[in-house]
């Protein structure tokens, strides 16, 4: 069990370069405060609670509630092709984007990265996370960013809520200082991206965040979502940062899995400076993409399958869906060799 202890807060030392600098380079991640502007976020929090409202994913606002609660019964999750037709439409809004190219978070990402020709990722992750009132499989175990975006060591997270995040709805949860000991190896795990760093920490930090407060971390920093078991979906944002010169890896830019390619984003984009940004930065320095942790993960789930072994079903699944044959292929014949009574977790 990892006990969770609160954020350090970094927001007292926002006016200081070098302590914020130093701070990160210590802990692999900033709780800082107050950092975006709250009228700003609560903008794209409007327009994704109108999607979920339509989509039948909320119950009706209660005079009382600040926030409307989540419907129980339209819960669904990432990846079931309900979630991803809401969800589509939820991300295809120029705020999402526009909010995480704020002037205040490209001037702190300046700092922090001591470049100012900054490369804001392309592949923004907007997530709306249900809740759970009976334990199901998490939606993130204990990971590093680094296997899926690879690139730049330089690169930076920023997690930042769209409403009040924190025990009730979940939010994240680090592991202080985890950044110093080098890519980690994965062990399969029942949560929805089927793999987890291999650690068994004993304490991480975590706490609440509100709209407005941002976490930055770098991509070895371990981290997880926590449990959404309160009432209300939780909403967030997190978003990559490098300097645009250090390397990037081209799926990072290209966003060509349907539908959320860049061609099917916001309407009116004639002229739009948001538009395929990313093209007007010349010198990008595009590297291919290293597959030796997915053809790792695709073997693991593959020889778990084989041997029916615990944390096989859910890597199985994965691996049936994203890979190419002939891995997708068994996967999807292992998984249907699975007892019908196996969880994989
Ligand atoms: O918000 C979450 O549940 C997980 C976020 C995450 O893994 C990330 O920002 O890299």
């Amino acid at each position: 069990m990892t006990e969770l202890r609160s954020f350090f807060d970094s927001t007292p030392l926002l006016d200081s370069p070098a302590a914020l600098l130093s701070r990160l380079r210590a802990e692999g991640y900033l709780y800082l405060r107050g950092v975006l502007p709250v009228a700003d976020v609560a903008a794209v929090r409007r327009h994704v609670l109108a999607v979920a409202d339509q989509a039948g994913w909320l119950l009706p606002a209660d005079a009382g509630e600040p926030a409307p609660q989540a419907d129980p019964h339209a819960a669904v999750w990432d990846p079931a092709p309900a979630y991803r037709s809401v969800h589509r439409r939820m991300w295809a809004h120029r705020e999402v984007h526009a909010l995480m190219h704020h002037p205040r978070l490209l001037a702190l990402l300046t700092t922090l990265t001591g470049h100012a020709d900054l490369l804001v990722h392309p592949r923004k992750v907007l997530r709306a996370v249900h809740p759970r009132p009976v334990p199901g499989p998490a939606e993130t175990g204990w990971h590093q960013d680094w296997p899926e975006i690879q690139g730049s060591e330089q690169t930076l997270t920023v997690w930042t809520p769209l409403a009040p995040a924190g025990p009730g709805t979940g939010a994240l949860a680090i592991l202080p200082a985890s950044h110093r000991d080098g890519i980690l190896p994965l062990r399969l795990a029942s949560t929805a991206i089927g793999w987890e760093a291999n650690v068994h920490p004993q304490h991480a930090h975590s706490g609440a965040v509100a709209p407005g407060d941002v976490l930055i971390f770098t991509a070895h920093t371990v981290h997880r979502g926590t449990p959404n078991t309160g009432r209300h979906l939780r909403l967030s944002l997190d978003v990559r940062y490098q300097p645009a010169s250090a390397p990037i890896y081209e799926t990072c830019l290209e966003l060509r899995d349907e539908p959320y390619g860049w061609d099917a984003q916001w309407p009116a984009r004639e002229g739009d400076p948001l538009a395929y940004y990313w093209k007007r930065h010349t010198h990008l320095n595009v590297i291919p993409y290293d597959p030796r942790f997915d053809l790792w993960r695709e073997r693991t789930a593959l020889a778990a399958g084989e041997r029916q072994g615990p944390g096989a079903r859910r890597a199985l699944q994965i691996t049936a869906a994203y890979s190419s044959p002939p891995a997708a292929t068994r996967a999807a014949a292992l998984l249907r060799g699975l007892p019908a009574t196996r969880t994989g977790s």
